[in-house]
This record gives C-alpha cells, sequence and structure tokens, in this order.
C-alpha cells in the first residue's frame, strides 16, 4: 500500500491548524451498540456477554483496529533469564531485577530487557504495574547502574539520542514519568521495559523487529487487514512480561495493573483488552487510537493519525479515515472489553490533541457492560472539572496542565488500583 507520510510541518499544521477544537462544530454521530450481537439478539446478561458478545467484540478490534496477534505455536518458547539482582536498590528500598526475555525458536529477536523494582521490607509478594517505557530502563529510573539500551531509538536533541542511539546523557529523562520511590513506598511493585525492544517506532520499524521475525515472508510481509500493527506487537511485550512475573515469588501475579502513556496508552488498553491477567487497566492521555472516541471530530482524527502512524495499527484501520460510521467499533467498546475489571482513563485539559472529552465519553458509554456485571461505573454523567477524580469501576480525572504523566496522575492510579486489590 503506497502512503504518503504525515510527518514534520504537516503533521504540526494539522495540529494547530486544520484540526477542529470546538464542541460546537461535532458532527452528530450515533455509536455502535455494546449490547447487540452480530446476529441481532440483544444481550442481556453477564454471561452472554462474556461467552458470546465479548468475543465478538473482541474480534472487531483485530480486523478494524489493532490486528490480530499470532498464535503462540507461531513464537513458541519464551525463555526468561534473570541476569542482574542489586537488593539494595533506590537506596535499600527496593531490589532491582533487569530479566532478558527471549524466544529460543526465533533467535533473530534480540529479544526484551525487562527492569523489574520490588518494595523490599514487605509481608508478601507485591501487587504489580507494568508499563512501556519511550525511552528504556535507563531513562525510567536515574540509578547510574541501569544499562543503557542499545537500540534504536526516535532522534531527540532534548533526550541526547545521538544517531538514533541512547547516550549517557540519556538517564532518567523518563524518571519524572515514573515515581518509583512513591510507588514502591506504597507497597507496588513496578515492571517495565523499552517499547523499541520489540519494534522501533517508524513506518519500516517492523522489518527490524519481531513482527518480521514471526512473519514467514520476514521483511518482505506485505501486511493485510487483520494482521497485527506496533501497538499489538508492543502489547504481546506486556504479556511476556506478566508471563514472567507468574515465576516470581517476590510478586503477587494475581494483581497485575497494565499501565501506558499515549501511544503507550494506547497499547495498555489493548494489551487489557487481551489478557484478562491485568486486573486493572490504566490508560494516560490515550487519546484517539486509544480511549477518544473515534466518532468525534475533535483534535487528532482517523485520517491524521493513520497517516503520521501507519504502523501502528492493522491496514483495515486507514479505511476508516473520513469514514468513521462506517466502523463497527468504537472506544467505548474497547472500555468495555476490561469489564468487569477496573479501567482508569486519564486526561489533561491542555490535551486537546488527544480531546479530553472524547476520552471520557468512552468511559461514560461502556457503563451498559458494567451493570451487566452490577458494577458501577463512572458514577456521573458530565465530565468532571479539572482535578476531579470521580468514578468507581471506571475512574477517570482531567488534570490541569499538558500531555505527560505527572505525580498527581500517579497519586490517582495508586489510590484506584490499592482500593480495588484490596490494600
Ligand atoms: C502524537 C500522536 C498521538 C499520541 C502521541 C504520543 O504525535 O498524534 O496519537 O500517541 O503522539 O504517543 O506521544
Amino acid at each position: 500500500m503506497l502512503t504518503t507520510l504525515l510527518v514534520g510541518e504537516d503533521f504540526a499544521e494539522a495540529q494547530q491548524k486544520t484540526a477542529n477544537y470546538d464542541e460546537s462544530k461535532i458532527v452528530p454521530y450515533t455509536l455502535p451498540a455494546l449490547l447487540k450481537s452480530s446476529d441481532g439478539r440483544d444481550v442481556s446478561t453477564a454471561e452472554e456477554w462474556v461467552k458470546a458478545r465479548r468475543p465478538e467484540v473482541l474480534a472487531l478490534f483485530e480486523q478494524h483496529v489493532y490486528g490480530r496477534t499470532p498464535d503462540p505455536k507461531a513464537w513458541g518458547r519464551v525463555e526468561f533469564k534473570v541476569t542482574q539482582v542489586k537488593k539494595d536498590a533506590l537506596g535499600g528500598r527496593a531490589t532491582r531485577k533487569l530479566i532478558h526475555i527471549s524466544l529460543p525458536e526465533h533467535p533473530s529477536w534480540q529479544g526484551m530487557e525487562v527492569m523489574l523494582y520490588t518494595p523490599n521490607g514487605r509481608s508478601g509478594p507485591a501487587p504489580c504495574f507494568v508499563g512501556p517505557s519511550f525511552g528504556g530502563n535507563h531513562a525510567v529510573s536515574t540509578e547510574a547502574d541501569v544499562p543503557l539500551s542499545t537500540r534504536w531509538m526516535r532522534p531527540s536533541k532534548e533526550k541526547h539520542i545521538v544517531d538514533n542511539r541512547a547516550t549517557e546523557a540519556s538517564r532518567g529523562n523518563e524518571s519524572s514519568r515514573w515515581p518509583l520511590e512513591m510507588i514502591l513506598d506504597q507497597g507496588f511493585a513496578v515492571a517495565t521495559y523499552y517499547y523499541g525492544d520489540i519494534e522501533p517506532d517508524h513506518a519500516d520499524g517492523w522489518k527490524d523487529g519481531l513482527r518480521a521475525v514471526l512473519s514467514p515472508q520476514g521483511a518482505a510481509t506485505e501486511w493485510k487487514d487483520g494482521q497485527w500493527g506496533a501497538i499489538g506487537a508492543w502489547a504481546w511485550g506486556l504479556s511476556r512480561i506478566a508471563d514472567y512475573l507468574e515465576t516470581d515469588a517476590d510478586v503477587d501475579a494475581k494483581h497485575l495493573a497494565v499501565i501506558g502513556h499515549s501511544r503507550l496508552g494506547k497499547t495498555s488498553l489493548w494489551a487489557g483488552a487481551q489478557d484478562v491477567r491485568f486486573g486493572v487497566v490504566i490508560s494516560n492521555n490515550s487519546g484517539e487510537g486509544g480511549a477518544a472516541i473515534m466518532r468525534r471530530n475533535f483534535g487528532e482524527t482517523t485520517a491524521v493519525i493513520t497517516k503520521a502512524f501507519p504502523h501502528w495499527f492493522t491496514r483495515t484501520y486507514a479505511g476508516y479515515a473520513n469514514n468513521e460510521a462506517a466502523c463497527p467499533i468504537d472506544k467505548h467498546m474497547l472500555i468495555a472489553l476490561a469489564a468487569p475489571r477496573p479501567i482508569y482513563i486519564a486526561s489533561a485539559v491542555e490535551d486537546e490533541w488527544a480531546d479530553p472529552k472524547g476520552e471520557f465519553l468512552s468511559g461514560l458509554n461502556a457503563q451498559p457492560v458494567y451493570d451487566l456485571f452490577g458494577k458501577k461505573g463512572l458514577g456521573v454523567k458530565d465530565q468532571p472539572g479539572i482535578d476531579q477524580p470521580v468514578g468507581d469501576a471506571v475512574g477517570y480525572h482531567v488534570r490541569t496542565g499538558k500531555h505527560d504523566v505527572t505525580s498527581y496522575d500517579w497519586e490517582q492510579y495508586l489510590k484506584f488500583v490499592a482500593r480495588h486489590f484490596g490494600r
């Protein structure tokens, strides 16, 4: 498929000039019905949802949005090697482990480096946040002995990426988004990996990543409708971390919360939809292609995202550019795939590109499925004011400030997860 990428100034123009930021210019739309199965039957019990409708909705997201994750037979055995254990990390408050996850049947994939912090001095295994990073383990942590990632990175002066590689000066550049001390001090563990370990984040990145390795045609693959995109591959990595955590006695693998920001928030939502081992799902500013209702012409649109980042999705998705009404899903259905598990959706008021209201509305419109389980979702009908978190099984806030993950966001996540995990 020939596409002209939307990059640089054209992308900035789409953000600043051509995007709609006026609520009165939203074109009226109808959301696809959540509780009607493909053969027209009404879904009225939790059992019907779990057995019949949920698998249908999941398959719709595979076919139309993110693509199908290959069958486990395609990747075979998963190997874990603990390569480093530091018992007095972060001033003694935590144990830091590095784990290399690889596929022995596919040695051409370099594998992924997982960094796990578990709190010291606890009485039992710790519940754990699991999330990918944009910059690598050395960017999440400020500890100078975390190995620098050697993988391809997106160019960034600010993050001191030189020739697409991290440098010593890149250390800690993502640490404000991962307040490790705060998380550990509340008894939670954190497991993370660099998303580029799976696939470099650019349109041809898959050729050097897991998707090519697992495809019989390798770098000559022509991606078809319904086959997985990068978000699917990054989400796959999160599930492999869950596989490892199930083997680690320091972690309570029955209490995992999956978390991600922005494109990695889309990833976290898709990981949570597919893998019910994630007991809580958290979407931080995931926006278009994530929690935001795609039928709302506000901020980023299907047309823009599929032109700028075609590799994130299955090929089918681009066909809904300026044609959203034809898409059999919208994002309230993605939120509903988490049910009855708790899910938290966070927006930022200055992050209009991600359509905060559209993110809220998908949480609101997932309620019929939470109702089937007798669960209260958001508990409000209108988007709450700034810095006023709401919700029970579906949490939501819109905070002051920009597109980012802040300690305010983490404070809400920690409360939410502690409440639902009974801590
Ligand atoms: C933007 C993109 C968003 C969001 C963001 C990010 O450029 O338009 O959908 O994913 O990147 O991941 O930071």
